[in-house]
């Protein structure tokens, strides 16, 4: 066959082959600079699964935990048509990927879209641009992200390669969190009690509890491996509240990838992922042919305790012949409570910024910050919450709680409809006091104000945010705050309160990570610098989904620049309509009247 192409080609005028090859020229030209063109379909809809011996039925996308990956290379574009025929409302968001000028696709319900209603379908146009290494979707509407979500794998363009050697093989290791009771009822329950939620019954890598779970060892995930064979691990944390670390025994780990980002080779023999993150790691099978356990082990830094203290599992195991004995067990996995292990590790997390990689850390700041972070309450009628003194936990971002407004930001912003939101989010907490105090429970701090405000950006400005850990209500914890929209430099991390004096001569603006998930320390700072060249609408939350629900979130709006190329993109002729059965959205409305 192959041998047979010139002598086709011979037969040919010279004039037409020279016309054929610069044709061929032109299609490679332009799949590697526009990039190619994928469509996928996904049907979101309930069906039974079993872990833990229990049997629930919950909805996915094409009946599968975790949901499909997809591979594209950088630069591509990809349209995701979802049909939704679970019983709810349902949008989905492309974690991690900036969507440039086209925030109609990005999938937070209220901000950027209304549901997708049960029976119908919706397109989403994915802009790949700068991303390269690993990213994920989930749903972003209740919490369905326990359930509908996925990897996205994006190779380096045509014609490019890693900044490593070739790895012979590569595996999506998902990170997620198993309910047996209806995640959809324990939120509605959690919402109209105001108390706090339900703890998951277990961890899952790629969908399986493992070994150290009831009713799970049949069904552990096993990743084969060659001896002397190196393997690139994608890394995802979906769990839904909790942070997770990832060993695996006898092996030695060397992260080179962050939220969809290069990061230089960092050699460790364990990781830190908080819900949000992803990670891509190297590992070479270069220990004896056996079996080794592969753990996802919490990490909680509260002072409640309360979370999953249960250890999910694989196993990392050997091909060839062996007298396999029980899978080997990790030594070097840091405790649930190892506080210094976490920071170690978030620290050692640096760009690449090689030629071929490089960074543009925003110098000349035009909009400055400063966000506290906190857990606290609102009033219910008669007290009758159960949260502390009969009121209703929440949690605010410069004391302001996030409401969902019934009509999207997105759709009120562009047509100009007033009502829905405010633009006065405060650009500094209302009060200064010490954030970080061992004791914070006296009303005039717990008590936190509800809204839907967004701070609005001109375009291109240069944006810092120093994000302030607080202990308000003694519930100091790291929250993992995520952006959409942009990829942002964590320029510095501190401990305690922000010394808006000293702190920023800490700031490493030669090689910061970038990234779009960054765990804020309990009881300290962090400080995150993007440019807004990117116009939309943009949600900004805690990735700890109760505490999202709880009202940890807001938005900015970027304005268009001057020109068509710096301005949003027109709406698709199609955009979900805001009168849906999503139970989040009627829910909320009610207890704002309520209140
Ligand atoms: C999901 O399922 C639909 C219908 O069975 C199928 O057409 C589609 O290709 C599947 N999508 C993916 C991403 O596997
Ligand atoms: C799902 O599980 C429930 C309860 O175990 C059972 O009643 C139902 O028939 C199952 N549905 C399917 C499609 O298997
Ligand atoms: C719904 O799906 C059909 C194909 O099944 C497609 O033609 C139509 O464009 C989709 N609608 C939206 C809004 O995506
Ligand atoms: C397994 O089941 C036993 C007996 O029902 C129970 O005591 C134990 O807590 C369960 N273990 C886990 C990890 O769920
Ligand atoms: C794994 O490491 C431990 C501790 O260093 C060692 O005792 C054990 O023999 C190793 N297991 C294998 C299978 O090499
Ligand atoms: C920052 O602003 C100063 C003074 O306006 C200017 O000299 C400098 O070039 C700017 N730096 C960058 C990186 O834009
Ligand atoms: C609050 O309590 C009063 C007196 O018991 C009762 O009349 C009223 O209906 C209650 N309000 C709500 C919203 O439950
Ligand atoms: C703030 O509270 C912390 C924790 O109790 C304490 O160590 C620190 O000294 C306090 N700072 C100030 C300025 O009072
Ligand atoms: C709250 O009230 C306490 C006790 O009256 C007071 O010491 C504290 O300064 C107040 N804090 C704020 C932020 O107003
Ligand atoms: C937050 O706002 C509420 C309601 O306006 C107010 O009572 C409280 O003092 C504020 N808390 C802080 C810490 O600013
Ligand atoms: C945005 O700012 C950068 C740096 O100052 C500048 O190079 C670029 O031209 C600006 N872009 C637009 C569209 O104004
Ligand atoms: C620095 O912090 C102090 C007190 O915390 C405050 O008064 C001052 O306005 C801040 N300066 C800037 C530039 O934000
Ligand atoms: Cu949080």
């Amino acid at each position: 066959m192959v041998g047979s192409i010139p002598t086709n080609f011979s037969i040919l005028p010279w004039s037409i082959l020279q016309a054929l090859v610069g044709m061929m020229m032109m299609i490679l030209l332009r799949s590697s600079v526009q990039g190619a063109v994928h469509y996928y379909d996904f049907v979101l809809t309930n069906s039974n699964f079993t872990r833990l011996c229990t049997t629930k039925s919950m909805v996915t996308v094409n009946n599968s935990f975790p949901g499909p990956t997809f591979r594209v290379r950088k630069g591509d574009t990809a349209y995701v048509n979802v049909y939704n025929e679970a019983p709810y409302g349902v949008t989905i968001h492309w974690h991690g990927i900036k969507q440039p000028r086209n925030p109609w696709s990005d999938g937070p319900e209220y901000v950027t879209q209304c549901p997708i209603a049960s029976g119908t379908n919706f397109t989403y146009e994915i802009i790949f641009s700068s991303e390269e290494g690993t990213l994920w979707w989930h749903a972003h509407s209740d919490w369905t992200r326990s359930t509908v979500h996925g990897a996205i794998v994006i190779l380096p363009a045509e014609g490019t390669t890693y900044p490593f050697p070739e790895p012979d093989a590569e595996h999506v290791i998902f990170f997620a969190s198993w309910y047996n009771e209806d995640v959809m009822e324990l939120m509605d329950e959690a919402l109209r009690e105001g108390g706090l939620t339900t703890l998951s019954d277990a961890y899952c890598i790629n969908g399986q509890p493992g070994d150290f779970y009831n009713c799970s060892r049949d069904d552990t995930y096993r990743l084969s491996v060659d001896y002397g064979k190196t393997y690139l691990l994608r890394l995802v944390n979906s769990v839904q509240n909790t942070d997770m670390f990832f060993t695996i025994a006898n092996h030695t780990l060397t992260v080179v990838g962050w939220d969809g980002a290069y990061v230089k080779p960092y050699i460790t023999d364990y990781m830190l992922i908080t819900p949000g993150q992803s990670m891509d790691v190297l590992v070479t099978a270069n220990q004896t042919p056996s079996q080794y356990y592969m753990t996802g082990t919490p990490f909680f830094d509260g002072q409640a305790d309360d979370f999953d203290k249960t250890i999910t599992s694989a196993i990392f195991q050997y091909s060839g012949n062996y007298t396999p004995s029980l899978p080997a067990y990790p030594t070097g996995s840091p405790g649930f409570y190892d506080i210094d292990a976490a920071k170690f590790f978030i620290k050692n997390l640096r760009s690449l910024n090689s030629p071929e990689h490089p960074i543009d850390v925003p110098e000349n700041i035009t909009t400055r910050m400063y966000m506290t972070i906190a857990i606290s309450m609102m009033k219910c009628p008669n007290d009758s919450c159960e949260g502390p003194d009969g009121n209703r936990i929440a949690s605010a971002l410069n004391n302001i709680t996030f409401a969902n407004p019934s009509v999207d930001i997105l759709q009120a912003y562009y047509n100009n409809i007033s009502g829905y939101y405010k633009t006065d989010f405060p650009d500094k907490p209302p009060h200064v006091y010490n954030f970080t105090a061992a004791s914070l429970m006296t009303d005039n701090v717990t008590m936190s104000e509800q809204g839907t405000k967004v701070k609005v950006l001109e375009y291109n400005e240069t944006v810092e945010i120093v994000f302030q850990g607080t202990n308000v209500m003694n519930s100091g914890e790291n929250h993992p705050m995520h952006l959409h929209g942009f990829r942002f430099y964590v320029v510095g991390m501190g401990i305690g309160n922000f010394d808006n004096v000293t702190d920023p001569l800490t700031y490493n603006l030669n090689d910061p990570p970038e990234a779009n998930t960054i765990p804020i320390p309990k009881d300290g700072w962090a400080t995150i610098r993007f440019r807004a060249n990117n116009p939309g609408v943009w949600f900004m939350h805690c990735h700890f989904d109760r505490h999202m629900t709880w009202g940890m979130d807001m938005a900015f709006i970027v304005k268009n620049g001057k020109t068509a190329e710096t301005s949003m993109k027109h709406p698709p002729a199609y955009m979900p309509p805001c009168s849906t059965d999503s139970l989040y959205g009627p829910l909320q409305a009610y207890l704002q009247h309520e209140d």
